[in-house]
């Protein structure tokens, strides 16, 4: 896939600022949603590791199926599970990036992140409420603000901090109601999608309408807009909406906690023939 397709200028321009950024600190904190470790991943961060440590933190512990987030806490280096709305998790977190701290200065750390896993919430419980922004810090990178708090130096730099997923990401990312559907071409091919991913990985139980093996997603999609009451004129199902409502339900946990992807595993979907649109 050629990288323009997925990489627009203003991008290009993110990632020359991060790198810059990189360079002054001593620990990159990268956010990802527990549901898809692999998909959420961020490609920028995957460069910058060959410079910088990074912690691992795998937000949404609370929505994740807990036995598939396990094999993901063993198979990462400095990763760390955690429910960023109940903070749980934060202490450990902490305790890790204190491990690099220099001894005669703080901590300089930033977060990072795809749109959406949760990197304003993690970095608000690592500033702590009552900390004002410290300003220009002699030596390091204008145009940034840093908060000082417990011992960290940690640099908020929105646009510059929440690079994009990977183009074949969208999908899954949709699902997980963390991606626009638009991007993937509406709700009701999102929910398609989904329920062929979930009958090949034996996850069936997720879907909250019955479902026969090798039956058409079509035919459960509309079971589903049944159940969920989005019926047009003449009994029909609005399509669209029960894929939104199925979508809703199976993002925000209600159908049970859900991790999609283990590590190593090959790709869960196959990407080449999808049409991205970038904003
Ligand atoms: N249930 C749950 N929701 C979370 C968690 N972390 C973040 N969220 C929610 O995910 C949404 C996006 O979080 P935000 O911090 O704005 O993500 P950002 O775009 O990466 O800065 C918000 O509605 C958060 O409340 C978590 O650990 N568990
Ligand atoms: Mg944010």
């Amino acid at each position: 896939m050629p990288r323009t397709v997925w990489y627009p200028g203003h991008m290009a321009k993110g990632t020359r600022k991060l790198n810059e950024l990189a360079g002054k600190l001593d620990v990159i904190v990268e956010v990802r949603d527990s549901r898809a470790p692999a998909s959420t991943s961020s490609p920028l961060v995957k460069a910058l590791a060959k410079l910088k440590p990074v912690i691992h933190v795998l937000s949404r512990k609370d929505l994740a199926d807990s036995q598939r987030l396990s094999v993901w806490l063993d198979a990462l280096k400095h990763t760390y599970a955690a429910d960023l709305r109940n903070r749980e998790g934060l202490a450990a977190i902490k305790k890790a990036i204190l491990r690099f701290k220099p001894a005669h200065r703080e901590v300089r750390l930033a977060v990072v992140g795809i749109p959406n896993v949760g990197k304003s919430l993690l970095l608000n419980s690592l500033i702590g409420k009552a900390n004002a922004g410290v300003g220009n810090i002699p030596g390091i990178t204008k145009s940034v603000s840093w908060y000082r708090n417990d011992g960290m130096l940690i640099v908020d730099s929105p646009g510059i901090l929440d690079p994009h997923a990977e183009a074949g990401a969208h999908l899954i990312l949709s699902w997980l109601g963390c991606a626009k559907a638009e991007v993937v071409g509406g709700w009701e091919n999102a929910s398609l999608s989904l329920i062929s991913f979930l009958e090949t990985k034996g996850m069936n139980e997720l879907i909250p309408v019955e479902h026969v093996d090798g039956e058409l997603p079509a035919l459960t999609i509309e079971r589903i807009g049944k159940k969920y009451g989005c019926l047009i004129s003449g009994g029909r199902v609005n399509m669209e909406l029960a894929g939104q409502k199925f979508i809703e339900a199976f993002s925000s946990g209600r159908l049970g906690r859900v991790c999609l992807e283990l590590p190593g595993e090959d790709r869960a979907i196959d990407f080449r023939d999808e049409a991205v649109s970038v904003g």
